[in-house]
């Protein structure tokens, strides 16, 4: 069996149940064939040299941990200026906020071939190489460029978007260009790959061999979606344990007499916060029955603070929500509780039980695990409402969600009600739908899919 080795921006000891149930399926694999994980180690060296940094080996049981401490220039250009501060806007159609300005594009490249170069030397022959996301996008060209010649694939957990807009992105056919260097490219969904697939048809002239098969520079390329999923055994586990019901029953005895709605995410302007927040508003004021008990908790854990761009969310959230509380709030009753905090994992689940409607309306998402995770959480027996943003990668799983589109306030409001008054049948057979298929394609299908898929290219593609 070939060893796996596992590449991304930062490393997770899969040990560690913190670490979620993305690090915990990756750390399985990874302890099946005593793989190794790397990436940065999340420690800036001031001062330190671009394009230098220490490497440190470390043993998680089975699985081998191996870090590159970053220079303060190659972290800021990287990962701030470019990673956070142009693709991740660029690939959420955001062009608004990227500033291709900054420069970052030199450092991305340098970091890329710092990674390639400690990596290679730590790299066996049959190793399967399996890469991450969109800080990592040229890792492969760099690692074959040194002359490795493993199988290697890339997963994109983010979107990819429609190649006009792709094409502002001053780098977009060097990144494309590199993909090649891959033998699979794995995206969310069905939408990226026919995304993909059109930018490298026209702006690349690659040859569009098939539905999943490109061809450019001598080089084919297999490019499918692999829709990731949680691990709804580990949540409805945690749902179960002591935090979680410890937490259901503190929020089903607080809000006894009323209607609870929860959103939760990273504080990020890709996930549709105020035009949430707005809705909400809307949906008071045009079904007043809904004052005195609708009750919006609303999690936003804080995330990239160092981003412009955040900031600024952050002030327009909390002047949101106060503004509708000044305006509906009751001295008994507060529509909104706007929290800017992390919440346990541990106590999650009991919080997503408790919500009879969980608002996941982002304007662009890779796929959203949040959704999942919502109806995991459940009572099969009087379970709560999915509403969706059809512009969610999930949206081309969970068919049985509400789905809606977050830019219109006054329909998304009209959705709220209707999952605030859904009967008790339609709510249990829209539930066992979408369980159905979160198990089905939960994340170690997900895992599995892609790595047979990876070991099939090659032989496609030698
Ligand atoms: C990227 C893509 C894609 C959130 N707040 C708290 C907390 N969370 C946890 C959730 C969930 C995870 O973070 C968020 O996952 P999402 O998928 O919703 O979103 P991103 O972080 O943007 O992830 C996304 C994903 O990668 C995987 O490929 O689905 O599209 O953008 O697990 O529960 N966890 C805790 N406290 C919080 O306050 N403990």
């Amino acid at each position: 069996m070939s060893r796996l080795v596992v590449v991304s921006n930062r490393v997770a000891d899969p040990r560690k149940t913190a670490a979620g149930g993305l690090a915990v399926a990756l750390g399985q694999a990874l302890e099946r064939s005593g793989g190794l994980w790397f990436g940065w180690s999340g420690h800036i060296t001031e001062g330190g040299t671009p394009g230098e940094g220490e490497l440190h080996l470390q043993q998680a049981g089975a699985v081998q941990l191996a870090t590159v401490d970053l220079s303060r220039e190659d972290h800021d250009s990287y990962y701030l200026n470019y990673s956070n501060g142009v693709l991740w806007p660029v690939l959420h159609n955001r062009l608004d906020l990227a500033d291709f300005d900054a420069g970052g594009f030199a450092g991305y490249q340098r970091v890329n071939r710092l990674f390639a170069q400690r990596l290679k030397a730590l790299l066996r022959p049959d190793d399967i190489v399996w890469v991450h996301d969109y800080h990592l996008m040229p890792l492969a060209a760099e690692l074959r460029a040194m002359g490795c010649e493993q199988r290697m694939g890339f997963f994109l957990h983010v979107p990819l978007p429609p190649p006009q807009l792709l094409a502002a992105l001053p780098e977009s056919d060097r990144l494309m260009r590199s993909l090649f260097a891959y033998d699979l490219v794995g995206f969310q969904s069905r939408n990226d790959v026919a995304h993909f697939s059109r930018y490298v048809g026209v702006e690349v002239g690659a040859d569009v061999l098939g539905e999943h098969e490109f061809r450019a520079h001598g080089k084919t390329l297999r490019a499918q979606a692999f829709p990731i999923g949680i691990d709804v055994e580990e949540f409805q586990a945690l749902t179960e344990g002591k935090e979680a019901r410890e937490m259901h029953e503190q929020l089903k005895r607080e809000y006894a007499r009323r209607r609870l709605l929860v959103g939760v995410e990273r504080l990020d302007y890709s996930k549709g916060l105020p035009q949430r927040l707005k809705a909400f508003r809307t949906l008071l004021q045009n079904y007043p029955e809904n004052k005195g008990s609708a009750t919006l908790i609303q999690i936003a854990s804080p995330s990239r603070e160092s981003v412009d761009a955040y900031a600024a969310l952050r002030s327009e959230l909390e002047s949101l929500s106060g503004a509708i509380n000044g305006e509906h709030g009751e001295l008994d009753w507060m529509p909104v509780r706007y929290i800017h905090r992390n919440v346990a994992r541990k106590r999650l689940p009991g919080l997503y039980r408790a919500a009879a409607v969980a608002l996941v309306t982002p304007l662009r998402d890779g796929m959203n695990l949040v959704a999942k995770e919502y109806v995991a959480a459940q009572d099969p027996a009087d379970p709560g409402v999915l509403v969706l943003s059809r512009f969610a990668g999930a949206a081309e799983q969970l068919h049985e969600a509400l789905l809606v589109n977050p830019h219109d306030t006054g329909r998304t409001a009209e959705t709220i009600q209707r999952a605030l008054q859904m009967p008790l049948a339609e709510r249990q057979q829209r539930h066992a739908a979408l369980l159905d298929r979160i198990r089905t394609q939960d994340v170690h299908w997900w895992r599995e899919a892609f790595l047979a898929a990876l070991r099939e290219t090659r032989k496609e593609s030698a």
